[in-house]
């Protein structure tokens, strides 16, 4: 008989408090009964269901970290819990997911005025208004310090031109927090709305990943934003980096999330399938394959247990979370990889799902600051020398 406790050799699930397992038994269930039923046409099809927005506003997992304005309150331990479980579905679920909550929700109630989150923070955690945020331009994506969009000052406000690329949610979104260069060439977020003169969102067609979730531009024609849609205080790139922590920190246990997935899937299609007269699972060369995927996941999700509990004690650096986004990236890609390799031709088809979650991987381990640019973000941390330039 397999041990007991084979999926969870180091028992992290007696590190959790009884409300962290309540509110992952809780995403578990609406993932694997109302998601996972949607995924295959989502995928095929391009298609990003709507209305779960609202279904996940329903069950507080919008913004969930934030206290007051209709958010949960909850730890960023169960915020990571809830990562894993949608993404254990699909990369694209997750990514919806996270940049409502740390891109969109997060910089409205940290940077945000009062008026400001009154007016956005409640309906954005109901799942009524959908979230986008843009950082990244055509020219500007891991450096981007380079962004050409411009906030000019005029009266009552800023005239904004410029356009964002590759921005999750943006085709449907309400509410777009997009950061762009004022006159003093300063870094400002300002938070603008769907319907605004000059403001656009056409879709990306033609995506091999992250096909459940649409990704589009923002094109911004001279639009005018009201002095009280830009944060008032909050200048350079902290602004957006201190969003991009959140999300990275939620990304590090989703991604662990779909390399389980794709690891049960390895192991229980070793079970099934016989060649050679024995079950795949009874070769040397796939428990070998098992074992390495049991190993990488087991010390991941330790790793971003660690990093969750120091961000909710107050103790935490952005270079821990460069340390957990990108392994538990790199790692979950080898893994859906391999597991693919390891459902022989089956692998390919996505009824059996692993192609869907390599395919997504991809971009997981782009999107949110590339492998490599967490490399050198943890290369400068330790010799105190930068090497982008
Ligand atoms: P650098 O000189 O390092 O820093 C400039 C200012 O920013 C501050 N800072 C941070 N603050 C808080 N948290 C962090 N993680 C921070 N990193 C930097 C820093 O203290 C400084 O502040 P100040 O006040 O002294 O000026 O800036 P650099 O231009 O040298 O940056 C280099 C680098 C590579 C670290 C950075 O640009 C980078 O991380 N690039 C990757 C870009 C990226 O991650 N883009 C993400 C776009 S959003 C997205 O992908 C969403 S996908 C969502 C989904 O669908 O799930
Ligand atoms: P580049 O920066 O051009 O990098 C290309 C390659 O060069 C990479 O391998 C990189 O590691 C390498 N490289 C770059 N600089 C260096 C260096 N100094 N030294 C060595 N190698 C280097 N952005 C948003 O603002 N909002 C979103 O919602 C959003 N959603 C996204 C959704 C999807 C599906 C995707 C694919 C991207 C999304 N992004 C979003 C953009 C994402 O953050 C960028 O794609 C990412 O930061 C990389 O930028 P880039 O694509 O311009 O690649």
């Amino acid at each position: 008989q397999p041990l007991a406790h084979w999926d969870d050799l180091l028992l992290l699930d007696k590190q959790l408090t009884d409300e962290e397992r309540m509110v992952r038994d809780a995403a578990h269930e609406y993932c694997q009964s109302k998601l996972m039923p949607r995924i295959l046409e989502a995928n095929r099809d391009e298609i990003f269901h709507r209305e779960i927005m609202s279904e996940m506003g329903e069950l507080g997992l919008l913004g969930s970290t934030i206290e007051g304005y209709g958010c949960a309150g909850l730890n960023y331990v169960s915020y990571g819990l809830v990562a894993r479980e949608v993404e254990r579905v699909d990369s694209g679920y997750r990514s919806a997911m996270s940049v409502q909550s740390s891109l969109v929700m997060f910089p409205i109630s940290a940077y945000g005025s009062e008026a400001q989150k009154e007016k956005f923070l409640p309906k954005l955690a109901t799942g009524e208004w959908v979230g986008c945020f843009g950082l990244t331009e055509p020219d500007a994506g891991s450096d981007p310090a380079g962004m050409k969009t411009r906030a000019r000052k005029v009266d009552g406000g800023y005239r904004i031109s410029g356009s964002k690329m590759w921005i999750t949610n943006s085709p449907i979104a309400d509410v777009f927090v997009v950061w762009a260069k004022d006159d003093e060439g300063d870094i400002r977020g300002f938070v603008l709305e769907k319907g605004m003169e000059g403001l656009s969102a056409p879709k990306i067609e033609g995506k091999f990943s992250l096909r459940a979730s649409i990704t589009g531009e923002i094109v911004m024609d001279n639009v005018f934003v009201p002095e009280e849609n830009r944060f008032p205080d909050i200048k350079g790139l902290r602004g957006p980096f201190g969003c991009l922590n959140r999300a990275r920190y939620g990304i590090s246990w989703g991604a662990m999330g779909a390399a389980e997935a794709c690891w049960h899937a390895a192991r229980q299609y070793g079970l099934d399938r016989k060649q050679f007269g024995r079950p795949l699972a009874q070769t040397q060369l796939f428990q070998k394959k098992l074992a390495d995927m049991q190993t990488e996941i087991a010390l991941g999700l330790q790793g971003s247990l660690r990093v969750g509990r120091l961000m909710d004690d107050h103790e935490w650096d952005p270079t821990m979370i460069s340390l957990v986004k990108r392994n538990n990236c790199g790692k979950a890609l080898d893994i859906a990889r391999v597991s693919r390799d390891m459902h022989g031709g089956n692998g390919i088809a996505d009824e059996f799902h692993v192609i869907r979650h390599v395919m997504n991987l991809e971009a997981v381990n782009t999107y949110e600051g590339t492998h490599d640019v967490h490399a050198l973000i943890l290369g400068r941390a330790q010799t105190g020398l930068q090497a982008f330039f």
